[in-house]
């Protein structure tokens, strides 16, 4: 691994914001670009703080050391990479939200902040979502698409629950449904009747542009 990257996943490892963030400044000062900082930097490190977490090697105060850290990093790089975007025309509007009783965020923000800097509008109502705060969002706002993050396998049946809200308050077809998260599978998103799934940001870019050109745009 670049030694660039290493460090990256290695201050989010040891759970330091500060260096964190320092080593995300210094990405952007050395024209690094921001998504690749994430994917082959800092997102290894939060990828294997879980896996240690999962064997029993880390325990819940070093995860959240860990998740301060990548929040620090993200919290430079995020706003470069909407000011990237150069897209300007709107291309449709999403409500986005981690499941009811789930409050991971990390990866809800990096698909927001993807879609935010190439032209989508953004409703996020942050964590632990309930379906009815969904519904009643994507109506206010007129949403074209809903996005639900989950990252436990509890509380993927949220996005069971926001599914059927949609689908009792008469705003399916029109308002397509997504979901993510680290166990959310195609196969999951299929047996809930969702409208698509995605496994990481860019891919959820991809899937929001698909279902806008599909006619998810109807006002
Ligand atoms: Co938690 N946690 N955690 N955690 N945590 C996991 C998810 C876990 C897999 C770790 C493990 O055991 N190996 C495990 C879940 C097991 C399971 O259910 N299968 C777990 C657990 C058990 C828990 C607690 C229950 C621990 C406890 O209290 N005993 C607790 C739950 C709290 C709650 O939600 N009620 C908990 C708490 C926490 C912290 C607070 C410490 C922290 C969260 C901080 C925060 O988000 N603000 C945390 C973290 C950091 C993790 C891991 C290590 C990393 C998650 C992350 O940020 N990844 C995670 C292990 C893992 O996932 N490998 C783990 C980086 C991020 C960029 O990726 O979120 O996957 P990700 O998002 C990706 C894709 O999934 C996709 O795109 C993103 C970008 O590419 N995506 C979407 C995500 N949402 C999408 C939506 C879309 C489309 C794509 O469309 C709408």
């Amino acid at each position: 691994m670049n030694p660039m990257f290493q460090a990256m996943c290695q201050s989010v490892l040891e759970g330091m914001p500060d260096r964190a963030a320092e080593l995300a400044q210094q990405a952007l000062a050395e024209r690094m670009e921001p998504l690749d900082a994430v994917n082959q930097g800092f997102a290894v490190g939060i990828t294997s703080a879980g896996e240690q977490f999962g064997r029993g090697e880390l325990f819940l105060p070093d995860l959240l050391a860990c998740a301060e850290a990548m929040k620090a990093a993200m919290k430079i790089l995020e706003p470069e990479m909407i000011k990237r975007g150069s897209q300007r025309e709107v291309l449709g509007k999403v409500v986005l939200g981690t499941a009811r009783g789930d409050i991971h965020d990390i990866g809800k923000n990096l698909v927001a902040t993807i879609l935010s800097a190439s032209g989508f509008e953004i409703f996020d109502l942050g964590t632990s979502v309930t379906p009815e705060q969904f519904v009643a969002k994507a109506r206010q706002v007129n949403a074209d698409i809903v996005g639900i993050s989950a990252l436990l396998t509890t509380t993927m049946a949220g996005q069971k629950a926001v599914v059927e809200a949609f689908d009792r308050d008469g705003l399916r077809p029109r308002v397509k449904v997504i979901v993510g998260g680290a166990a959310v599978t195609a196969k999951w998103a299929d047996e809930i009747g969702a409208d698509g799934f995605s496994r990481n940001a860019s891919d959820a870019l991809e899937l929001a542009k698909m279902l806008m050109a599909r006619g998810a745009v109807t006002a």
